[in-house]
């Protein structure tokens, strides 16, 4: 098993992080329709590719999570996408859940399923070059969400993936996001990520899992986005580090943020400030998605073909990042 806590630790070494690039077809042609560009599979490997082979990968990006339709794409040098990722010096890694579904029994939350013939999934995305797995929880704050059914089945679902994930050799990211939507406080999210965290390490151990073998990819402690709460970035990451030193059990070597819809600027100032003052014994480091594409994105879209410019802006968030996770950023690095 020390197999795998080594990949972990080789994915988040040195400040480096995840480019999380698996956006599902929908997601991908929200984001692809909001810059008006048509959301093709050419389109969506073009992209993905120009960040794939930016400079910044070998430096800042430890790992990227694909989805499905990538995994199995050809690049335009005609190489396979994981070739093109391990190549470059970093980590080929999958999304294997298919989804957040109605939950029966409380219709307004979600579970998140794909544990059917997850086992042959596996074995050939292994044969494709990944290395390590993503499945994600999500859960919502309201008065009476997230209920203790979406808290305990979301956690057997995450444990059981977990467990085949290492049955067949790769490092389970395992991801319990609790949702910034909502008027909730940073207390309310405090103590419902607190709750949903400990449940997913109560099923991970009753399945099994090797935690030193795991990556974590929490929400930071935050206000509801509807919340007139103004809470600082230092109360931030004080509330998140409280949260993960008292949730996850010290075998886990590496804790990876989403960002959550915060924008690239927030995202990066709080992983800085959670760094800064990190009296824990976890790897923290980023696991983002829009906090690494946004700007890259919008950039791309004025010109499809402008690789330099694209990989330019992207570079920067990654490094900016990268920083970040060594409590190395400030303001003025970003002009
Ligand atoms: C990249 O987005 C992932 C979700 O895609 P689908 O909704 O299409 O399945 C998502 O799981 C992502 O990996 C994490 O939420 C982190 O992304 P953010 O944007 O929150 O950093």
């Amino acid at each position: 098993m020390s197999e795998l806590n080594n990949i972990a630790l080789k994915i988040l070494e040195n400040g480096k992080g995840i480019l999380a690039a698996d956006e599902s077809t929908g997601t991908m042609t929200k984001r692809l329709d909001s810059v008006n560009v048509p959301s093709t599979p050419e389109n969506r490997l073009l992209f993905r590719e120009i960040l794939f082979s930016a400079s910044s990968m070998s430096e800042c990006i430890g790992g990227v999570i694909l989805y499905d339709e990538t995994i199995k794409q050809v690049s335009s040098k005609k190489n396979k996408i994981p070739e093109l990722i391990s190549e470059i010096g970093s980590t080929p890694g999958i999304k294997v859940d298919t989804g957040a579904k109605i939950l029966a029994g409380s219709p307004e939350e979600k579970i998140t399923e794909g544990l059917d013939g997850l086992r042959e999934r596996l074995k050939e995305y292994y044969k494709l070059g990944a290395k390590f797995t993503k499945w994600r929880g999500v859960y919502n704050i309201t008065k009476n969400f997230p209920s203790k059914l979406s808290i305990q089945s979301n956690a057997h679902a995450l444990a059981r993936y977990s467990s085949l994930v290492q049955e067949c050799n790769m490092v389970p990211i395992v991801e319990p996001e609790v949702l910034m939507d909502g008027d909730h406080s940073a207390k309310d999210c405090y103590e419902k990520t607190s709750e949903v965290i400990k449940k997913c390490f109560d099923e991970l151990i009753l399945h099994k899992v090797d935690l030193k073998g795991i990556i974590l990819k929490p929400n930071m402690v935050l206000a509801g986005n509807k919340s007139n709460e103004k809470i600082s970035k230092e109360e931030v990451a004080k509330l998140t580090l409280k949260c993960l030193k008292n949730s996850v059990p010290s075998e886990v070597p590496g804790i990876a943020f989403l960002s959550g819809g915060q924008s690239e600027i927030e995202a990066t100032e709080n992983l800085d400030l959670i760094n800064k003052n990190n009296d824990t014994s976890f790897v923290m480091s980023y696991s983002y998605g829009r906090a690494l594409q946004q700007s890259a994105l919008k950039f791309w879209s004025k010109d499809i073909k402008n690789i330099k410019g694209t990989q330019k802006v992207f570079n920067h968030r990654a490094r900016m990042n990268t920083l970040a996770a060594q409590g190395k950023w400030s303001k003025d690095l970003e002009n």
